[in-house]
């Protein structure tokens, strides 16, 4: 048990006075004390009987009553008491203990009788001695505070504004002082108030600057340990192939613009000239939002703007990054060349080659004289730049409802060089991706002017891609986070 403890137990202590000289008659044992913790308890029962009788007898101007009972120069005091009943019988391993918290007792009764007792000085040199003994029993008190709790009590045992020392010394010695000596204690309690002040300050630096240190010590580093080995990620393939992707279409001139995942219908279908009962729909039959006031009447042609509005149609979960193509015609006038990476989604039943949410990156380009020609180089050059090039490309004849001409870009397998193999059906070539010529009617839907204007467009599947390039013959495996899997694209 600390000092620290006694103390603080000290203050929380309140105990009723006639109660002292009960528990002083008895042996510390039969209190219970039986370890430093009890005995520290017991030591601050008395303590605080002396301060609460201290307090009484002084309000009541019986001073001398009490120094009758504390006091060590008066033979049968109490302190004499706790040292016969307390300390001498305790057993062996608590007697030291127990001594020290007895000499602590008596400095701290000493002290305080001291400073409650008439000042026997009569001459400017007597007072000088009577405030060294309180410099001395000060400094002594504070050389054993080690913590901020022990600094805490004894900032209020002195400086106390009810019973603290300066406070006793003012109210016992100055204020009753001859004139002739009243300049002689003021300047010395002056002197001491300063001295306490800065030292209790100068210690609680100290004891701050020691918790801190000890803190950094605590929280240090040590950088000789063993490290914790902690697995590297890896980028995912899909996220791979995204870079890829753009890596190519940036070095030519393209930028890349992201769009909204929840879209209109006007922008998803009919923008792109697929009116509401063009079959087109059908495949791309899609996950509607239910917005409020939407019915059936509705749903007509609209652009959208006014979402949750009266009249506004439904948003839909857009099923293809296409959208993109006319919110951008809409905001910028030629040259257009953007690519538009994202999700999509559509109602298809999971399997190899399909998900429920999958990735498209768009592709544009318009312009005054953009051709075919330009079309079919562009496509070329990416196959090559990312299947490599040994990898040839045709274009077959297909359908969307907003390009025209419409192909499907195909590419020589990339598992058996074209001569045939299961992947591409014996037939040598794999489809890759759909594009075309952007047909003139969307261009009325951005305010082009088709006459002038001319250009091309692509969708590219991100998970099929990713599958032709690194030879994954599940589309699901992506989705799974099955780090197995995932590592071997570290
Ligand atoms: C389209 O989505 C058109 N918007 C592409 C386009 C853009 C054409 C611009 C012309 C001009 P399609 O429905 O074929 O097209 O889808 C494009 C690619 O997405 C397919 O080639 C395929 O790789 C991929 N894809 C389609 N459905 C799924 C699915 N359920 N899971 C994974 N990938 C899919």
């Amino acid at each position: 048990m600390t000092q620290f403890s006694r103390r603080s137990l000290r203050t929380a202590l309140e105990l009723p006075m006639d109660t002292i000289d009960d528990l002083i008659a008895r042996p510390l044992v039969d209190l219970g004390a039986t370890d430093t913790v009890g005995v520290s308890v017991s030591f601050a029962q008395a303590e605080a009987a002396f301060v609460a009788e201290l307090g009484r007898a002084s309000k009541e101007g019986r001073w001398e009553d009490i120094s009758d009972r504390w006091s060590p120069l008066r033979g049968h005091c109490i302190l004499d008491r706790i040292d016969r009943n307390w300390v001498q019988s305790a057993p062996a391993p608590l007697n030291q203990f127990a001594q020290v918290e007895l000499q602590r007792l008596r400095a701290f009764v000493n002290i305080r009788l001291f400073a409650s007792a008439p000042l026997q000085a009569e001459t400017a040199d007597l007072v000088e001695g009577a405030f060294k003994n309180l410099r001395i029993a000060f400094d002594k008190e504070i050389a054993g505070c080690t913590d901020a709790i022990d600094l805490g009590v004894s900032t209020t045992a002195w400086l106390g504004r009810t019973s603290g020392i300066i406070k006793l010394v003012t109210d016992n010695w100055l204020k009753p002082a001859k004139p002739e000596l009243k300049r002689a204690i003021g300047q010395a309690l002056n002197a001491l108030k300063a001295h306490v002040e800065a030292v209790l300050e100068e210690r609680r630096a100290a004891i701050q600057a020691t918790a801190d240190q000890a803190a950094l010590a605590r929280e240090r580093e040590d950088l000789s340990l063993a490290g914790v080995v902690r697995p590297l990620g890896s980028r995912h393939p899909l996220r791979q192939t995204f870079e890829e992707i753009e890596r190519i279409f940036l070095s030519l001139g393209y930028s890349v613009v992201a769009g909204p995942e929840m879209e209109t219908p006007y922008y998803n279908f009919e923008a792109l000239n697929i009116p509401e009962h063009h079959p087109a729909r059908d495949n791309m039959d899609t996950f509607y939002m239910a917005a409020p006031f939407a019915n059936d009447a509705q749903r007509k042609p609209s652009r959208g703007g006014a979402q949750g509005k009266p009249g506004a149609p439904p948003l839909l979960l857009r099923t293809h990054t296409s959208p993109m193509q006319v919110r951008t015609m809409e905001k910028q006038q030629p040259p257009v060349r953007i690519i538009v990476p994202g999700k999509v989604y559509r109602r298809d039943n999971p399997d190899a080659t399909h998900g429920f949410m999958f990735h498209q990156i768009e592709g544009l380009a318009v312009d005054t004289d953009i051709t075919f020609c330009d079309f079919k180089g562009t496509v070329e050059y990416f196959v090559r730049e990312f299947l490599g090039p040994k990898v040839k490309t045709r274009l077959r004849p297909s359908y969307f409802p907003f390009t025209e001409p419409s192909v499907e870009v195909d590419a020589t397998c990339v598992f058996c060089g074209g001569k045939g193999c299961n992947v591409c059906k014996q037939s040598g070539w794999i489809e890759l991706f759909g594009a075309g010529m952007v047909d003139p009617a969307v261009y009325g839907f951005v305010n082009y002017d088709p006459k002038k204007y001319s250009g091309f467009a692509f969708g590219l599947g991100v998970e099929r891609l990713t599958q032709l390039k690194y030879n994954i013959n599940d589309l699901q495996l992506y989705f799974q986070n099955d780090v197995r899997f995932l590592r071997q694209f570290a």
